[in-house]
């Protein structure tokens, strides 16, 4: 029996940070606790590259270069689209998941969904370090895990050289 399961150990893995301009007082947080989670998962700052887009709409794009770039062992994407107001809210929040997900498949690097799709700011709040805990932090730590099982996985299997 073979059974792989990916470490949160981000020492020497390099993450690129994808992250919204568009509702910042929600994407800023979001970044702090995607940091905070490299951080104390043994990942060291010079390894992280943070690149601001406008909205989630671009994050795709962003994301598919720096995974194609051979530089990174992850990137995270960091975001949020509120219902609230937004009469095109569905058709942002649903490019922006199919493309990072299309992404990820196209390049074969972890990209991770980091943008929040909420209904009220109340609930955005409450996934940027309040009772939900902070989104930003969840997914940093499942891209060192998604890093480090990739990394795990034999080349024949569809892995990367370990
Ligand atoms: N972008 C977001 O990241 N969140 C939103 O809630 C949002 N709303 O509400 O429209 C949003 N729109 C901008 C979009 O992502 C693009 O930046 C814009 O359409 C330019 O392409």
């Amino acid at each position: 029996m073979h059974t792989f399961e990916g470490r949160r150990n981000a020492a020497g893995l390099r993450f690129a940070v994808v992250v919204s301009r568009f509702n910042e007082f929600i994407t800023k947080p979001l970044l702090e606790g995607a940091l905070d989670a490299f951080r104390r998962h043994g990942g060291a700052d010079e390894d992280v590259t943070i690149v601001w887009v406008p909205g989630a709409f671009e994050q795709p794009l962003v994301a598919k270069r720096l995974a194609e770039s051979g530089s990174f062992d992850a990137v995270v994407c960091l975001g949020a689209v509120i219902r609230g107001a937004t009469a095109h809210f569905d058709l942002v929040a649903g490019q922006s998941a199919s493309g990072i997900a299309s992404a990820a498949l196209d390049t074969g690097v972890p990209i991770m969904n980091g943008i929040l799709t909420t209904d009220t700011i109340e609930q955005a709040i409450e996934r940027t370090g309040t009772k939900a805990g902070n989104k930003g932090f969840d997914v940093a730590v499942a891209a060192v895990e998604m890093a480090d099982v990739l990394r795990q996985i034999p080349a024949a299997q569809g892995g990367t050289k370990p």
